[in-house]
C-alpha cells in the first residue's frame, strides 16, 4: 500500500520548499489503507455499534464507538476572537537584491534564497462561517520560515488602524461584534454599537474613511495590497537602525467590487474570496506580490507633520517612495484546511534579527495579545510543536512539558547553566546569530497618557478622501449613508455627521441628506469622549490642521493595474442554434490571455451549434449568477439569441452585470438580446472605440476586434463613472 505523497495536483518544482517537504512526515493518506482505532488497531465493522443481542442496548465495552464517539465530541476549538474567517496558501518569498546594508535578517540578504512562506487573509469581525464579502479589513498575515526561526509579518490590507492604544482594542472589538443581547449583526459593521462608539472615537476618522472605502470590498484575496501597518525596525550589521514600513504590492492590481454585488454574493457564494484563492492556485494561475519597504533613517524621526508611532497614520509614498525589494508566490494549496489554516499561529512578536519593534503602543499591545490568544485557542504552551508552526530550523528551548508536549527532550537538563551537559543549549552570540534587542535609548516617566503628536485625527482623513477618484467618493459616501441608515440611535447618526464634516463638508453634507438629518455644531473638544475620569475635555481636543500634501495617487484604485485579465471570470451566455465561430473566436482568445470562461445557458449538459458542434456547458442560469464573473459575452446564432432575448434569467444577468459596471460584449447578432435590457437605451447613439471604452459596452460584427476590445475593456476592471448617470433597476 503505497504512502502519497500530499502535493498531489502540484507542479512538483514549483511547490517543493523546505517547509512543505518538513511538513510531509506529518501528513497520512488513507489511499488504500486499512481502516484502523486511534491505537493502530484494524476496525472490522463501522457500521454497527456493539450491543447485547440485534434490538439490545449498546455496550459500554464498545471501545470503537467509544472512541469514535468522544473525538467527534472533542472536534471543535474556539475560533479566533477576531479574523476568525480566513482562508491561506503556501508559497515562497525571494528578495531581489542584498539589503545587508539595511538589515541583518539573512533572507533579505541574499538573493539565492527562497524563503517557504505560508499566508492566511481573513476578514475581523465575522465568525468562522460567515461571508467573504462583508464590508469589513481583510487580514493578511505571512509566517516566514526563515533559517534563522520564524518572522511573522501580520497585516492587513489597509495601513492605518482604528485605535492608537492596545488597551482600547477589546472596547472596538465589542463594538463591532454582534451585539450581545441578540447576536445580531453578523459580520456587519452596520449597527449602532459600532457607531456609538466610533462617533465618540475621533483617532478613528482616517481608518472609517478606508473602511467605508472599496477597499473593504475586494475582488479577490490576490488583488489586495497588503500593510505591516505599524512602523518597525530594520538594524543592520553595524547595530545602526532605520524605521520601516512594509507592504505589500498585488502584481494584478488592487480590485473591489461593488457593495451591491457584494451583498449578492454573500448569498450566492458566501465562500468567493476562499474559493477565488484555492482555484487560482489549483490551476497554477499562482498569486503574487512584490514586497515593499519604506525606510526612514533614525535622525529623521520627527521631520514628519505626524507621529511615525501613531498607527492611525501613513508615510504618503509621495514622501518616502516604496521601494520593492522582492517578490511572493503562492504555489500551493494546503492539504487539511483544520491543521494548517485553523492552527497556524501568527504573532507580531515573531521576528528575526534585523527585524525589531518601535513603540508604537498598538504594536506594544500586540506583542501579549498573540501568544496569550493561541494559549486559549490552541490550548496550551506548545502550539510551537502543531506541524504548521514549527520553523524549518531545530528548536532548543529548554522548556519541557505541558498539555499535548509532542518533543521527545532527551537528557537530564532543562536548564540553564547546566555542568551536566555543558551548558547545552548554548547562547548564541550576536555573529552566531543571537537575537540582539535594538539598544533603544529610553529616559521617560512612567506615565499613562497619549502623546500629543497623536491629536491630528483629521488631516490624513482628509488627504485620503480627497485622492480618491470621484465614483470612489460616492462610494464613501453611499457607504457612510448605508451603515448610518441601519444605525437606529440619532443621536449617534449626528455625531457621525459632526466628525464627517471635519474631513469634508460635502461629504457630511451628502450623508445628511441620505439620513434626512442637518449636521450639528459640536467643537472639536467634544468630539473626543475617549478621556481618562481625570482628564481635562480641551486638553484631549482633536487637532485638524490643514496638511500640507493635497493628494496621494497612491491612496486611490484608479491607478492600479489595468493591463492583464488574468484570472478574470467570463461568463458567455448562449442557448441551442448559437454560433459556433462567434463563441469559440471570443472564449479562446480570452483563455489565451490567462481568463477563465464559464459557458452558461438554460440547462446543464450540452448545446447545440447552428453548425452541429456540440458546446459543453459549465453552468445553468439556475446556479451562476452575473455577480460570480467579471464580464459577459453574449455570442451570436439566430435561435439561441430568440431563446436568450426570451430567456428572463439572461436578461437580468445582463442588466446586473451592467448595474455592476462590468465588461459586457455582443455579436451584432445578438443585438436584440442587449435590445431587450434596461441599460441598452440608456447608452450614447454614436459608437466608437472611445465611447465602448468609457461605457464598456461592445457590440460588434467584427469578431476577431471585438475579442481584442473586449480583453482591453475586461483589463479595465470596471466602468465606474457609468454608475450614477446610467442606474438601471436591476
Ligand atoms: Fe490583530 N489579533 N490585534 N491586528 N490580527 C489577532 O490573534 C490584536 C491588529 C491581525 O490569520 C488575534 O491569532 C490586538 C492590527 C491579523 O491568524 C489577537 C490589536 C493588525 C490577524 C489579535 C490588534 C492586526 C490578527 C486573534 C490591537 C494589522 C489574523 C487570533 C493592539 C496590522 C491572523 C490571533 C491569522 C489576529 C489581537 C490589532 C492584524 C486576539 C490586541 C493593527 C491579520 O491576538
Amino acid at each position: 500500500m503505497a504512502k502519497k505523497t500530499s502535493n498531489k495536483n502540484s507542479s512538483p518544482a514549483q511547490q517543493e520548499n523546505d517547509k512543505t517537504n518538513k511538513l510531509e512526515s506529518f501528513v497520512a493518506d488513507s489511499t488504500g489503507q486499512f481502516m484502523t482505532t486511534n491505537h493502530g488497531v484494524k476496525i472490522n465493522d463501522d457500521q454497527n455499534s456493539l450491543k447485547a443481542g440485534d434490538r439490545g442496548a449498546t455496550l459500554l465495552e464498545d471501545f470503537i464507538l467509544r472512541e469514535k464517539i468522544t473525538h467527534f465530541d472533542h472536534e471543535r476549538i474556539p475560533e479566533r476572537v477576531v479574523h476568525a474567517r480566513g482562508s491561506a496558501a503556501h508559497g515562497v518569498f525571494k528578495v531581489y537584491d542584498d539589503l545587508s546594508e539595511i538589515t541583518k535578517a539573512a533572507f533579505l540578504c541574499d538573493t539565492s534564497i527562497e524563503t517557504p512562506v505560508f499566508v492566511r487573509f481573513s476578514t475581523v469581525a465575522g465568525s468562522r462561517g460567515s461571508s467573504d464579502l462583508a464590508r469589513d479589513v481583510r487580514g493578511f498575515a505571512v509566517k516566514f520560515y526563515t533559517q534563522e526561526g520564524n518572522f511573522d509579518l501580520v497585516g492587513n490590507n489597509m495601513p492605518v488602524f482604528f485605535i492608537q492604544d492596545a488597551i482600547k482594542f477589546p472596547d472596538l472589538i465589542h463594538a463591532v461584534k454582534p451585539e450581545p443581547d441578540n447576536e445580531m449583526p453578523q459580520a456587519a459593521s452596520a449597527h449602532d454599537t459600532f457607531w456609538d462608539f466610533i462617533s465618540q472615537l475621533p483617532e478613528s476618522a482616517h481608518m472609517i474613511m478606508w473602511a467605508m472605502s472599496d477597499r473593504a470590498l475586494p475582488r479577490s484575496y490576490r488583488m489586495m495590497e497588503g500593510f505591516g501597518v505599524h512602523t518597525f525596525r530594520f538594524v543592520n550589521a553595524q547595530g545602526v537602525s532605520n524605521f520601516v514600513k512594509f507592504h505589500w504590492k498585488p502584481l494584478l492590481g488592487v480590485h473591489s467590487v461593488a457593495w451591491d454585488e457584494a451583498q449578492n454574493i454573500s448569498g450566492k457564494d458566501p465562500d468567493f474570496h476562499r474559493r477565488d484563492l484555492w482555484d487560482a492556485i489549483e490551476a497554477g494561475a499562482f498569486p503574487e506580490w512584490e514586497l515593499g519597504v519604506q525606510i526612514v533613517p533614525e535622525e529623521d524621526e520627527f521631520k514628519f507633520e505626524f507621529d511615525l508611532l501613531d498607527p492611525t497614520k501613513l508615510i504618503p509614498e509621495e514622501l518616502v517612495p516604496v521601494q520593492r525589494v522582492g517578490k511572493m508566490t503562492l504555489n500551493r494549496n494546503p492539504d487539511n484546511f483544520f491543521s494548517e489554516t485553523e492552527q497556524v499561529a501568527f504573532h507580531i512578536g515573531h521576528v528575526v534579527p534585523g527585524i525589531d519593534f518601535t513603540n508604537d503602543p498598538l504594536l506594544q499591545g500586540r506583542l501579549f495579545s498573540y501568544t496569550d490568544t493561541q494559549l486559549i485557542r490552541l490550548g496550551g504552551p506548545n502550539f510551537h510543536e502543531i506541524p504548521i508552526n514549527r520553523p524549518v530550523v531545530p528548536v532548543h528551548n529548554n522548556q519541557r512539558d505541558g498539555y499535548m508536549r509532542q518533543t521527545i527532550n532527551r537528557g537530564k537538563t532543562s536548564y540553564g547553566p547546566n555542568a551536566i551537559a555543558a551548558n547545552d543549549p548554548q547562547q548564541a552570540k550576536a555573529k552566531e546569530g543571537g537575537f540582539v534587542s535594538y539598544n533603544e535609548r529610553i529616559d521617560a516617566k512612567k506615565i499613562r497618557a497619549r502623546s500629543r503628536s497623536f491629536f491630528d485625527h483629521f488631516s490624513q482623513a482628509r488627504l485620503f478622501f480627497n485622492s480618491q477618484s470621484d465614483p470612489e467618493k460616492n462610494h464613501i459616501t453611499d457607504a457612510l449613508s448605508f451603515e448610518l441608515g441601519k444605525v437606529k440611535a440619532v443621536e449617534i447618526r449626528e455625531r457621525m455627521l459632526a466628525l464627517l464634516a471635519e474631513i469634508d463638508k460635502n461629504l457630511a453634507a451628502e450623508v445628511a441628506y441620505a439620513l434626512g438629518l442637518h449636521i450639528p455644531k459640536i467643537p472639536l473638544k467634544e468630539l473626543n469622549n475617549s478621556i481618562p475620569a481625570d482628564g481635562d475635555r480641551s486638553e484631549y481636543a482633536s487637532t485638524n490642521p490643514e496638511g500640507s500634501l493635497a493628494k496621494s495617487e497612491a491612496l486611490s484604485m484608479a491607478g492600479t493595474i489595468k493591463d492583464t485579465i488574468q484570472t478574470r471570470k467570463v461568463a458567455i451566455l448562449a442557448a441551442d442554434g448559437v454560433d459556433e465561430k462567434s463563441l469559440s473566436k471570443v472564449k479562446d482568445a480570452l483563455i489565451t490571455e490567462g481568463a477563465v470562461v464559464h459557458i452558461i445557458a438554460p440547462k446543464l449538459g450540452k448545446i447545440i451549434s447552428e453548425g452541429n458542434v456540440q458546446i459543453t456547458v459549465d453552468e445553468s442560469f439556475l446556479t451562476a449568477a452575473s455577480v460570480l464573473y467579471d464580464a459577459v459575452y453574449v455570442p451570436g446564432g439566430g435561435n439561441s439569441v430568440a431563446t436568450l432575448e426570451a430567456e428572463a434569467n439572461a436578461v437580468h444577468f445582463l442588466n446586473e452585470a451592467f448595474k455592476h459596471c462590468k465588461a459586457i460584449a455582443a455579436d451584432e447578432q445578438a443585438l436584440q438580446v442587449l435590445e431587450s435590457t434596461y441599460f441598452y437605451k440608456k447608452l450614447p447613439a454614436e459608437y466608437s472605440k472611445e465611447t465602448v471604452l468609457r461605457e464598456g459596452v461592445l457590440v460588434s460584427a467584427d469578431i476577431k476586434n471585438l475579442a481584442s476590445t473586449f480583453i482591453e475593456m475586461i483589463g479595465m476592471h470596471r466602468f465606474w463613472e457609468r454608475e450614477n448617470p446610467r442606474k438601471i433597476p436591476a
